[in-house]
Protein backbone atom coordinates (compact mmCIF):
# COMPACT_ATOMS: atom_id res chain seq x y z
CA UNK A 1 0.00 0.00 0.00
CA UNK A 2 1.45 3.60 -1.27
CA UNK A 3 1.79 6.64 1.36
CA UNK A 4 -0.76 8.31 -1.42
CA UNK A 5 -3.65 5.61 -0.63
CA UNK A 6 -2.81 5.56 2.80
CA UNK A 7 -3.25 9.56 2.99
CA UNK A 8 -6.21 9.61 0.89
CA UNK A 9 -7.60 6.79 3.02
CA UNK A 10 -6.69 8.86 6.19
CA UNK A 11 -7.97 12.59 4.72
CA UNK A 12 -11.63 10.66 3.77
CA UNK A 13 -11.83 9.36 7.42
CA UNK A 14 -11.49 12.71 8.72
CA UNK A 15 -14.13 14.24 6.76
CA UNK A 16 -16.35 11.59 7.43
CA UNK A 17 -15.50 12.09 10.89
CA UNK A 18 -16.16 15.63 11.16
CA UNK A 19 -18.85 15.74 9.30
CA UNK A 20 -20.62 13.25 11.98
CA UNK A 21 -19.60 15.44 14.53
CA UNK A 22 -20.93 18.04 12.92
CA UNK A 23 -23.76 16.41 12.49
CA UNK A 24 -23.94 15.03 15.98
CA UNK A 25 -23.76 18.95 17.51
CA UNK A 26 -26.21 20.14 15.61
CA UNK A 27 -24.99 20.88 12.16
CA UNK A 28 -23.41 24.49 12.50
CA UNK A 29 -20.22 25.58 11.13
CA UNK A 30 -18.45 25.30 14.95
CA UNK A 31 -17.52 21.97 14.67
CA UNK A 32 -13.67 21.42 16.22
CA UNK A 33 -11.37 20.46 13.18
CA UNK A 34 -9.68 17.41 14.44
CA UNK A 35 -10.86 13.95 14.27
CA UNK A 36 -12.83 12.24 16.76
CA UNK A 37 -11.07 10.20 19.37
CA UNK A 38 -12.51 6.78 18.35
CA UNK A 39 -15.32 5.62 16.14
CA UNK A 40 -18.55 6.39 18.07
CA UNK A 41 -18.96 2.69 18.64
CA UNK A 42 -22.24 1.25 17.40
CA UNK A 43 -24.87 -0.42 20.34
CA UNK A 44 -23.53 -3.72 21.36
CA UNK A 45 -26.09 -6.27 21.15
CA UNK A 46 -27.12 -7.87 24.48
CA UNK A 47 -24.80 -10.30 25.38
CA UNK A 48 -26.42 -13.66 25.76
CA UNK A 49 -25.39 -15.36 28.88
CA UNK A 50 -23.53 -18.78 29.28
CA UNK A 51 -25.52 -21.55 30.12
CA UNK A 52 -25.34 -22.13 34.26
CA UNK A 53 -22.43 -24.08 35.23
CA UNK A 54 -21.23 -25.11 38.68
CA UNK A 55 -17.71 -25.89 39.63
CA UNK A 56 -16.70 -22.09 39.70
CA UNK A 57 -15.94 -18.88 42.43
CA UNK A 58 -16.28 -15.56 41.39
CA UNK A 59 -14.36 -12.67 43.37
CA UNK A 60 -14.32 -9.79 41.47
CA UNK A 61 -16.43 -7.23 42.71
CA UNK A 62 -17.84 -9.11 45.40
CA UNK A 63 -17.86 -7.60 48.93
CA UNK A 64 -19.68 -9.46 51.53
CA UNK A 65 -21.82 -10.80 49.20
CA UNK A 66 -25.62 -11.62 51.19
CA UNK A 67 -27.75 -13.15 48.27
CA UNK A 68 -27.86 -14.62 45.03
CA UNK A 69 -30.38 -14.80 42.70
CA UNK A 70 -30.51 -16.89 39.29
CA UNK A 71 -33.05 -15.24 36.63
CA UNK A 72 -34.58 -17.50 34.52
CA UNK A 73 -35.75 -15.37 32.39
CA UNK A 74 -32.31 -13.72 31.52
CA UNK A 75 -30.47 -16.36 32.17
CA UNK A 76 -27.86 -13.83 34.31
CA UNK A 77 -27.11 -14.19 37.51
CA UNK A 78 -27.35 -11.39 40.17
CA UNK A 79 -25.60 -10.75 43.80
CA UNK A 80 -25.90 -8.22 46.58
CA UNK A 81 -23.38 -6.69 48.14
CA UNK A 82 -23.16 -5.22 51.31
CA UNK A 83 -19.90 -4.06 51.71
CA UNK A 84 -19.51 -3.27 55.19
CA UNK A 85 -21.47 -3.68 57.70
CA UNK A 86 -25.12 -5.26 57.86
CA UNK A 87 -26.62 -2.34 59.12
CA UNK A 88 -24.28 0.17 57.64
CA UNK A 89 -26.10 3.17 55.92
CA UNK A 90 -22.96 3.76 54.00
CA UNK A 91 -24.22 4.37 50.40
CA UNK A 92 -21.38 1.70 49.34
CA UNK A 93 -23.80 -0.98 48.35
CA UNK A 94 -24.16 -2.47 44.86
CA UNK A 95 -25.58 -5.40 43.17
CA UNK A 96 -23.00 -7.66 40.99
CA UNK A 97 -24.29 -9.36 37.70
CA UNK A 98 -22.45 -12.25 37.03
CA UNK A 99 -23.03 -14.83 33.35
CA UNK A 100 -23.66 -18.44 34.32
CA UNK A 101 -20.13 -19.65 34.17
CA UNK A 102 -19.67 -17.03 36.99
CA UNK A 103 -18.38 -14.38 34.76
CA UNK A 104 -18.75 -11.17 36.12
CA UNK A 105 -20.70 -9.00 33.44
CA UNK A 106 -21.00 -5.78 35.87
CA UNK A 107 -19.69 -5.28 39.47
CA UNK A 108 -21.62 -1.63 39.31
CA UNK A 109 -24.88 -2.96 37.87
CA UNK A 110 -26.68 -1.29 40.62
CA UNK A 111 -24.68 1.42 42.93
CA UNK A 112 -25.58 3.50 45.56
CA UNK A 113 -27.27 1.18 47.83
CA UNK A 114 -26.58 0.69 51.58
CA UNK A 115 -26.59 -2.44 52.36
CA UNK A 116 -28.67 -4.65 49.97
CA UNK A 117 -29.83 -8.31 51.56
CA UNK A 118 -32.38 -10.75 49.43
CA UNK A 119 -33.13 -10.60 45.93
CA UNK A 120 -36.24 -11.88 43.94
CA UNK A 121 -37.26 -10.58 40.45
CA UNK A 122 -41.09 -10.39 38.84
CA UNK A 123 -41.96 -9.43 35.50
CA UNK A 124 -38.39 -7.43 34.49
CA UNK A 125 -37.72 -5.93 38.28
CA UNK A 126 -35.62 -7.01 40.71
CA UNK A 127 -36.90 -6.59 43.98
CA UNK A 128 -33.99 -6.11 47.13
CA UNK A 129 -34.47 -4.95 50.61
CA UNK A 130 -32.52 -2.31 51.70
CA UNK A 131 -32.06 -1.40 55.90
CA UNK A 132 -35.63 -0.02 55.94
CA UNK A 133 -36.50 0.34 51.81
CA UNK A 134 -37.34 -2.04 49.27
CA UNK A 135 -36.13 -1.32 46.08
CA UNK A 136 -37.11 -2.16 42.65
CA UNK A 137 -34.14 -2.40 39.55
CA UNK A 138 -35.13 -2.65 36.24
CA UNK A 139 -33.35 -6.10 35.45
CA UNK A 140 -32.25 -4.60 32.15
CA UNK A 141 -30.29 -2.18 32.51
CA UNK A 142 -29.72 -1.84 36.43
CA UNK A 143 -31.44 1.31 37.26
CA UNK A 144 -33.20 1.83 40.42
CA UNK A 145 -37.17 2.29 39.47
CA UNK A 146 -38.49 2.78 42.70
CA UNK A 147 -37.87 2.83 46.86
CA UNK A 148 -40.49 2.33 49.88
CA UNK A 149 -38.93 3.66 52.46
CA UNK A 150 -40.99 1.38 55.70
CA UNK A 151 -41.14 3.95 58.73
CA UNK A 152 -40.32 1.22 61.62
CA UNK A 153 -38.27 -1.23 59.97
CA UNK A 154 -35.58 -2.43 61.94
CA UNK A 155 -33.56 -4.79 59.49
CA UNK A 156 -34.84 -5.86 56.25
CA UNK A 157 -33.73 -9.03 55.17
CA UNK A 158 -35.00 -11.20 52.35
CA UNK A 159 -38.03 -9.94 49.94
CA UNK A 160 -40.21 -12.57 48.72
CA UNK A 161 -42.93 -11.89 45.07
CA UNK A 162 -46.86 -13.15 44.92
CA UNK A 163 -47.25 -13.91 41.74
CA UNK A 164 -49.65 -11.14 42.01
CA UNK A 165 -46.78 -9.10 42.15
CA UNK A 166 -47.27 -7.93 45.66
CA UNK A 167 -43.53 -7.86 47.51
CA UNK A 168 -42.97 -9.29 50.83
CA UNK A 169 -40.17 -8.54 52.71
CA UNK A 170 -38.68 -9.92 56.39
CA UNK A 171 -37.58 -7.46 59.18
CA UNK A 172 -35.65 -9.57 61.20
CA UNK A 173 -34.91 -7.74 64.33
CA UNK A 174 -37.79 -6.25 63.96
CA UNK A 175 -39.78 -9.77 63.81
CA UNK A 176 -42.14 -8.20 61.38
CA UNK A 177 -43.22 -9.52 57.84
CA UNK A 178 -44.77 -6.63 55.11
CA UNK A 179 -46.41 -6.35 52.63
CA UNK A 180 -45.45 -4.16 49.69
CA UNK A 181 -47.71 -3.03 46.62
CA UNK A 182 -48.45 -0.05 44.64
CA UNK A 183 -45.47 1.56 46.67
CA UNK A 184 -47.25 1.39 49.94
CA UNK A 185 -45.99 -1.03 52.85
CA UNK A 186 -48.16 -2.86 55.23
CA UNK A 187 -47.78 -5.02 57.94
CA UNK A 188 -48.52 -8.37 56.87
CA UNK A 189 -48.00 -10.11 60.18
CA UNK A 190 -45.86 -9.57 63.20
CA UNK A 191 -44.88 -11.07 66.58
CA UNK A 192 -42.51 -13.50 68.17
CA UNK A 193 -43.94 -16.14 66.52
CA UNK A 194 -42.66 -15.62 63.06
CA UNK A 195 -38.84 -16.54 64.89
CA UNK A 196 -37.63 -13.37 63.79
CA UNK A 197 -37.63 -14.42 59.80
CA UNK A 198 -34.73 -14.19 57.70
CA UNK A 199 -35.20 -16.37 54.66
CA UNK A 200 -38.86 -16.00 52.40
CA UNK A 201 -39.84 -17.60 49.84
CA UNK A 202 -43.77 -17.28 47.93
CA UNK A 203 -45.28 -20.84 46.72
CA UNK A 204 -48.44 -20.27 45.84
CA UNK A 205 -51.01 -19.47 48.39
CA UNK A 206 -48.26 -19.81 51.27
CA UNK A 207 -45.67 -17.96 52.50
CA UNK A 208 -42.67 -19.76 53.19
CA UNK A 209 -40.43 -18.42 56.06
CA UNK A 210 -37.54 -19.26 57.27
CA UNK A 211 -36.77 -18.39 61.35
CA UNK A 212 -33.27 -17.35 62.43
CA UNK A 213 -34.18 -17.63 66.63
CA UNK A 214 -33.82 -14.32 68.92
CA UNK A 215 -30.47 -13.29 68.07
CA UNK A 216 -28.34 -12.35 70.87
CA UNK A 217 -25.75 -8.81 70.22
CA UNK A 218 -23.37 -11.37 68.41
CA UNK A 219 -26.26 -12.56 66.51
CA UNK A 220 -26.12 -16.45 67.71
CA UNK A 221 -29.34 -17.64 69.40
CA UNK A 222 -30.12 -20.17 72.62
CA UNK A 223 -32.76 -21.32 70.25
CA UNK A 224 -32.29 -21.66 66.27
CA UNK A 225 -35.10 -21.14 63.63
CA UNK A 226 -37.51 -23.28 62.10
CA UNK A 227 -39.08 -23.42 58.89
CA UNK A 228 -42.80 -22.57 58.31
CA UNK A 229 -45.65 -21.57 56.15
CA UNK A 230 -47.93 -18.71 56.67
CA UNK A 231 -51.12 -18.63 54.70
CA UNK A 232 -51.31 -15.80 52.56
CA UNK A 233 -55.23 -15.52 53.14
CA UNK A 234 -55.90 -16.45 56.45
CA UNK A 235 -52.29 -15.42 57.89
CA UNK A 236 -52.04 -18.79 60.01
CA UNK A 237 -48.78 -20.27 60.64
CA UNK A 238 -47.91 -24.02 59.83
CA UNK A 239 -44.81 -25.14 61.16
CA UNK A 240 -42.95 -26.94 58.64
CA UNK A 241 -39.84 -28.46 60.70
CA UNK A 242 -41.53 -29.11 63.69
CA UNK A 243 -38.45 -28.14 65.92
CA UNK A 244 -36.00 -25.24 65.28
CA UNK A 245 -32.93 -26.03 63.86
CA UNK A 246 -30.72 -23.42 61.98
CA UNK A 247 -30.35 -19.97 61.97
CA UNK A 248 -32.25 -19.76 58.47
CA UNK A 249 -30.62 -17.21 56.02
CA UNK A 250 -31.50 -18.91 52.69
CA UNK A 251 -34.84 -20.47 51.36
CA UNK A 252 -35.07 -22.10 48.01
CA UNK A 253 -37.46 -25.01 46.69
CA UNK A 254 -35.75 -27.90 46.02
CA UNK A 255 -38.45 -29.16 43.01
CA UNK A 256 -39.27 -32.31 44.73
CA UNK A 257 -42.08 -31.03 46.97
CA UNK A 258 -39.20 -29.37 49.77
CA UNK A 259 -36.99 -27.12 50.26
CA UNK A 260 -32.93 -25.89 50.42
CA UNK A 261 -31.84 -23.55 53.48
CA UNK A 262 -28.42 -22.26 54.64
CA UNK A 263 -27.72 -21.91 58.31
CA UNK A 264 -26.24 -18.61 57.91
CA UNK A 265 -23.60 -19.43 61.62
CA UNK A 266 -22.99 -22.69 60.63
CA UNK A 267 -22.44 -22.72 57.17
CA UNK A 268 -24.50 -25.73 56.78
CA UNK A 269 -26.79 -26.35 53.63
CA UNK A 270 -29.75 -28.73 54.58
CA UNK A 271 -32.52 -29.84 52.64
CA UNK A 272 -36.17 -30.21 54.38
CA UNK A 273 -38.63 -32.42 52.94
CA UNK A 274 -41.95 -31.45 52.45
CA UNK A 275 -43.05 -33.71 55.65
CA UNK A 276 -40.14 -31.21 57.82
CA UNK A 277 -37.08 -33.81 57.61
CA UNK A 278 -34.07 -31.88 57.95
CA UNK A 279 -30.98 -33.40 56.61
CA UNK A 280 -27.48 -31.48 56.67
CA UNK A 281 -26.23 -32.59 52.78
CA UNK A 282 -23.26 -29.49 52.55
CA UNK A 283 -21.11 -27.67 55.22
CA UNK A 284 -19.04 -24.78 54.16
CA UNK A 285 -17.19 -22.26 56.52
CA UNK A 286 -19.21 -19.84 58.37
CA UNK A 287 -21.20 -17.07 56.26
CA UNK A 288 -23.93 -19.07 54.19
CA UNK A 289 -25.78 -16.30 53.49
CA UNK A 290 -29.13 -16.16 50.60
CA UNK A 291 -28.23 -18.95 48.76
CA UNK A 292 -29.88 -19.92 44.92
CA UNK A 293 -30.88 -23.26 44.26
CA UNK A 294 -31.93 -24.79 40.56
CA UNK A 295 -33.20 -27.80 40.56
CA UNK A 296 -32.31 -28.44 36.84
CA UNK A 297 -28.98 -29.72 36.88
CA UNK A 298 -29.35 -29.55 40.87
CA UNK A 299 -26.91 -26.50 41.18
CA UNK A 300 -26.49 -24.37 44.44
CA UNK A 301 -25.22 -20.86 44.33
CA UNK A 302 -24.08 -19.44 47.79
CA UNK A 303 -22.83 -16.52 48.84
CA UNK A 304 -20.04 -17.06 50.96
CA UNK A 305 -20.63 -13.83 52.68
CA UNK A 306 -17.55 -13.87 55.03
CA UNK A 307 -14.88 -14.65 52.45
CA UNK A 308 -16.31 -12.11 49.92
CA UNK A 309 -17.15 -14.77 47.19
CA UNK A 310 -19.60 -16.29 45.16
CA UNK A 311 -19.26 -20.43 44.89
CA UNK A 312 -21.06 -22.60 42.92
CA UNK A 313 -21.68 -26.79 43.04
CA UNK A 314 -23.27 -29.41 41.85
CA UNK A 315 -25.64 -31.16 44.17
CA UNK A 316 -26.34 -34.03 42.27
CA UNK A 317 -24.83 -36.72 44.66
CA UNK A 318 -26.64 -35.46 47.58
CA UNK A 319 -29.90 -33.93 46.93
CA UNK A 320 -32.34 -36.73 46.49
CA1 LIG B 1 -22.58 -1.06 52.71
CA1 LIG C 1 -31.08 -13.26 54.24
Amino acid sequence: MSASTLSVRYAFTVSLGAALLSASCGGGNQAPAEPPAAEAPAPAPAAAPAPLAAGWTATEGIEAPESVFFDPASGFIFTSQVAGAPDGRDGNGRIVKLSGDGTVVSSTFTTGLNAPKGLRAHNGTLWTADLDEVIGIDIATGAVQSRVKIAGAMFLNDVAVGSDGIVYVTDMMGNRIYAVQNGTASVFAEGEQLEWPNGLLADGNRLIVGGWGKPKPDFSTDVPGRLFALDLQTKAKTPITPKPFANIDGLELDGRGGFIVSDFLAGKIYQVSATGEAREIQKFMPGSADIAFIPAGNILLVPHMNENKIGSYDLSASVK
